[in-house]
């Protein structure tokens, strides 16, 4: 029922509108139209359909830069690092206090130089070296019997000494050092047998010669089976 008096009611108003402007016109030629009063609005019509959906939009301008976030945790210890070159030597340090003594070394193996010769027969000759042809020691050969002399077998600090039996003559002997007279003895012999001694301590090198020499005619050294006139020495370092 709405709907039929909603279409009578189009219906009229079309009537009136083409009446007021077709027969209008047509009266207007034969001045019969009349002119009549506008018709009420019609009621609105019902709400279409939903159209489909819009195109995405433009993006938006970048925003504000936002505030700091609050800090992370503490992660893991990381492995060691490799090692890394050496460093450039230090300073010399300062020298330590002196350390304790040491304990004693063990006896040193320096061979033993020794001699020590006797007369074999009294009033030796006068000549030259007084041959001692009795050998009480002599173990590395140092006294010569054949020459009298004593041979330096090394560079060292030697002691010599004699002792003289002196019977019947005077005794001057001289000490030799490679012909140089070192030492004088002279004993004047009184009765019985007498005894004469000399000693020194001579720096020698190696291969110097020492001897003892009677001077002039004063050999009264002597010799026999229970007293000796001997000739000794031996390294003192
Ligand atoms: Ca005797």
């Amino acid at each position: 029922m709405i709907a039929m008096r909603r279409v009578t009611v189009r219906v009229a108003i079309l009537l009136v509108v083409h009446c007021f402007l077709g027969n209008c016109e047509v009266a207007t030629k034969h001045n019969e139209c009349n002119t009549g009063v506008p018709g009420i609005p019609g009621t609105p019509g019902l709400n279409g359909q939903h159209g489909l959906p819009g195109r995405d939009g433009k993006d938006g301008e970048p925003g504000l830069k936002g505030d700091p976030g609050t800090p992370g945790e503490k992660g893991p210890q990381g492995p060691p690092g490799k090692v890394g070159p050496p460093g450039s030597p230090g300073l010399k340090g300062i020298s330590g206090p002196p350390g304790p003594p040491g304990m004693p070394g063990t006896p040193g193996t320096r061979e033993t130089y020794a001699f020590h010769v006797g007369l074999t027969s009294s009033y030796p000759s006068t000549d030259g070296p007084i041959k001692f042809g009795k050998v009480f020691y002599n173990a590395q050969n140092i006294y010569n019997t054949g020459s009298g002399k004593f041979i330096a077998p090394i560079d060292g600090l030697f002691f010599i000494t004699y002792q003289i039996t002196v019977y019947n003559k005077n005794v001057h002997i001289t000490l030799k050092h490679n012909s140089k007279i070192v030492q004088h003895m002279y004993h004047v012999y009184g009765s019985q047998t007498n005894q004469a001694s000399g000693a020194s301590i001579l720096e020698l090198k190696q291969k110097d010669e020492v001897w003892l020499q009677v001077v002039g005619t004063n050999n009264g050294l002597y010799a026999d089976s229970d007293d000796d006139s001997t000739f000794s020495g031996f390294l003192i370092s």
